[in-house]
């Protein structure tokens, strides 16, 4: 069993990490990246689903041409959990490399 990150855990999340916004609704988080074209945008979600399927914990997303829009929530938790701040850590990441 998953457990959910606390009130004080949730907000220390977004804190530090303002680039992932919580979303309407749902107890996730949303970030938008955009890349230079679509195989630069397919590299990187290559590298995370690879480390996502790893870890048995995956994203939710959205892609248009070099554009992916992730939402992160453990749907075990029915939230967020410390699955999603690892996984969005991992993102970052992949994101700039
Ligand atoms: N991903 C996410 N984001 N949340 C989950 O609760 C989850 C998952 N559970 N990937 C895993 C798979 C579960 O369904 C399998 C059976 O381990």
């Amino acid at each position: 069993m998953v457990s959910k990150l606390s009130d004080a855990e949730r907000s220390a999340f977004l804190e530090n990490n303002p680039e992932w916004k919580p979303v309407a609704g749902r107890d996730a988080v949303m970030r938008t990246f955009s890349f230079a074209d679509f195989n630069e945008a397919f590299g990187f979600m290559t590298r995370v689903a690879i480390a996502a399927d790893k870890a048995d914990h995956h994203p939710e997303w959205f892609n248009v041409y070099n554009r992916v829009e992730v939402t992160l929530t453990t749907h075990d938790a029915d939230g967020l959990s410390e699955r999603d701040v690892k996984l969005a850590a991992f993102i970052d990441k992949a994101a700039s490399q």
